[in-house]
């Protein structure tokens, strides 16, 4: 992870690192993780440079850069362009496998099949595909959903799931969480984090909050309903659905709710800011010190045996987010630098 000095050389390399991130996104959108993720590494280690890197030896003496990936960086910086990702860019099936791709909940192995059984267009989808019902909540709002929430928005939504919580039960704590902790100007969805500090409270609420939502008109869709307990032992209780602000000219926003127990307030508030790709890299370095993060908890003395845990080892006290970062030796970042 960049430290703020290096955070601030990040726009030396801006250009590369753009390219590469374009060129990410598209073995992500295919399925083709393991190149994604060389990209990805490749990315990290050139936002950590200081200096604008103009030779090609100075590419194959960064860690995690191989000679296949240096040649692309180089021709980069050396032509400006990048022909493959050109290529790939305007691709039929590139195109098709975003478009498919853009539908909610419709990873790249779906889009493959889409593609692989002829369809081309939005409209195949519609007349032809068999579609779950979350593909068709994710079709009908094609458009509203790719279209980014302002900020002052999502306050307003925000303040609807707080005014209907509270009246169920008071003392709740209620946080949005997502892009827009991170203090983006415009979000793609809504993130809101609900805990009680009695520790006992947030329990039950989902499910009445999420029906006296429907009724008053505000929930349009459901996505998602989930309360079942995960491998690790902690509550995953979850809604993911659609909302609609009432007055004139409002479109169909995507919501997320996640409901937690105090005890595990501070590890879910870190997940549920994220960026993803920030906790990614906070999750490699707990499993570095032979720790295990998740939105759960933080646990210590974790055996790992082919990357496997063959002893989960034993939680941490985690009462903030600064304890978190502590316990992994870091600098605290505050939300708005935690996009990568
Ligand atoms: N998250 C994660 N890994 C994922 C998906 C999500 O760690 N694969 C965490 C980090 C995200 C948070 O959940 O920040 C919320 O997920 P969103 O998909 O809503 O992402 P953001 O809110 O960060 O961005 P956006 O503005 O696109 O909603
Ligand atoms: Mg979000
Ligand atoms: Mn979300």
């Amino acid at each position: 992870m960049s430290s703020q000095t290096a955070k601030k050389n990040t726009e030396i390399n801006q250009d590369i690192i753009d390219k590469l991130q374009a060129m990410a996104d598209l073995y992500g959108k295919t399925n083709d993780k393991w190149r994604a993720y060389s990209y990805q590494k490749a990315i990290t280690t050139i936002r950590r440079c200081t200096k604008r890197i103009d030779s090609y030896e100075e590419i194959m003496k960064l860690p995690s850069i191989g000679e296949s990936l240096a040649k692309k960086i180089w021709e980069i910086i050396d032509t400006g362009g990048f022909e493959k990702l050109e290529d790939f860019q305007s691709s039929e099936y590139m195109t098709v496998i975003n478009l498919f791709g853009n539908v909610w909940g419709c990873g790249p192995n779906i889009a493959k099949q889409w593609y692989d059984q002829g369809f081309r267009t939005l409209d195949d989808l519609r007349t032809k595909a068999k579609l779950s019902h979350n593909q068709q909540v994710g079709l009908k709002y094609y458009d509203e959903f790719l279209e980014r929430i302002p900020r002052d928005e999502v306050t307003e939504i925000e303040a609807v799931v707080k005014e209907h919580a509270l009246a169920l039960v008071l003392g709740l704590t209620i946080q949005t969480c997502g892009s827009y902790r991170r203090g983006k100007a415009t979000c793609g969805d809504v993130d809101i984090l609900i805990t009680h500090p009695d520790g006992i409270s947030h329990q039950g609420l989902l499910i009445p909050l999420v029906d006296s939502l429907r009724k008053s008109g505000f929930l349009t869709d459901d996505l998602v309903l989930s309360d079942k307990y995960e491998e690790d032992g902690g509550s995953h209780v979850k809604y993911f659905g659609v909302c609609l602000l009432p007055g004139e000219n409002r479109k169909h926003r995507r919501l997320d709710i996640i409901v937690i127990p105090y005890s595990e307030y501070a590890c879910a508030l870190l997940y549920f800011t994220g960026s993803a790709l920030f906790n990614r890299s906070m999750r490699n370095l707990a499993h570095q010190y032979n720790m295990y993060l998740s939105q759960h908890r933080l646990n210590t003395g974790v055996i790992r045996k082919n990357n496997s845990k063959i002893n989960m080892g034993t939680p941490l006290y985690t009462p903030t987010e600064e304890s978190i970062f502590k316990y992994l030796n870091l600098p605290y970042r505050p939300p708005e630098e935690r996009d990568h």
